[in-house]
């Protein structure tokens, strides 16, 4: 049985999922779960992941694997994308927290946010959100400043779980010009054999009231 993707074309969290598979040259079947559409809020998909969240990976045997940061680890295991040195594969599961912790929350949650109507620049969790986010910019700023990724020097799951938000930053309203040493990362990035860039926009039924999700 191929392996089976239940996937949003809209969410990051499923992108850094998509982009790994692409580089592995892995096969897969994508099963598109619109998740304005109410399709996570049915019994059937809490039986996949009872978080009622994408990206879910559905492995031989009938198992089902949720997150996306370990959806990352299980598939880059024992391949380049994941250190076997045991720091380095400490520090690979570091920078998946902290994308999960920070990253996601502060850059992707505002863009969504942005795009889909819930907040205006001006509303107080936005600006809570920005201040945010732009302290986790300089955070990865500076790490990337003295080197070329994430972790010991070459591209690993670290680097895509936080290339997922971070390269669409600016439609959160996000100006990374002051960050070199990250846009410098984002091109490095683009260049890895198998890179792709399938993120859509979010559908019609994403601003608020106009579809069911766990947001409304
Ligand atoms: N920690 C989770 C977060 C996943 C998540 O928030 N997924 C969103 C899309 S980005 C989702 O599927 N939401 C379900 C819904 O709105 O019904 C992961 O990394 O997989």
């Amino acid at each position: 049985m191929p392996l089976r993707l239940y996937d949003y074309a809209g969410s990051g969290n499923c992108y850094k999922v998509r982009l790994l598979l692409a580089h592995l040259n892995r096969p897969y079947q994508r099963i598109a779960i619109d998740i304005f559409g109410g399709e996570t809020l049915t019994d059937e998909y809490a039986r996949i992941n009872p978080l009622r969240s994408t990206p879910v990976l559905e492995l031989a045997g009938g198992r089902y694997l949720g997150e996306s940061g370990a959806i990352l680890v299980y598939l880059a295991t024992d391949t380049p994308y994941l250190p076997d040195d045991p720091f380095e594969l400490a520090g690979v599961i570091g920078w998946l927290i902290y994308e999960q912790t920070d990253v996601m929350p502060l850059i992707g949650g505002l863009r969504f946010r942005m795009l889909t109507g819930r907040l205006s620049p001006s509303d107080p969790d936005a600006i809570r959100r920005r201040d945010g986010a732009h302290d986790v910019l300089s955070h990865l700023e500076g790490h990337l400043s003295t080197r070329d990724f994430f972790v010991g020097d070459r591209y690993t799951i670290a680097d895509i779980a936080i290339y997922g938000y971070t390269h669409v930053a600016h439609e959160a309203g996000l100006d990374l010009a002051p960050f070199e040493s990250l846009r410098a990362w984002l091109r490095r990035v683009e260049l890895q054999p198998g890179y792709i860039e399938d993120l859509e926009p979010y559908g019609d039924n994403a601003t608020p009231g106009a579809g069911r999700s766990i947001y409304d």
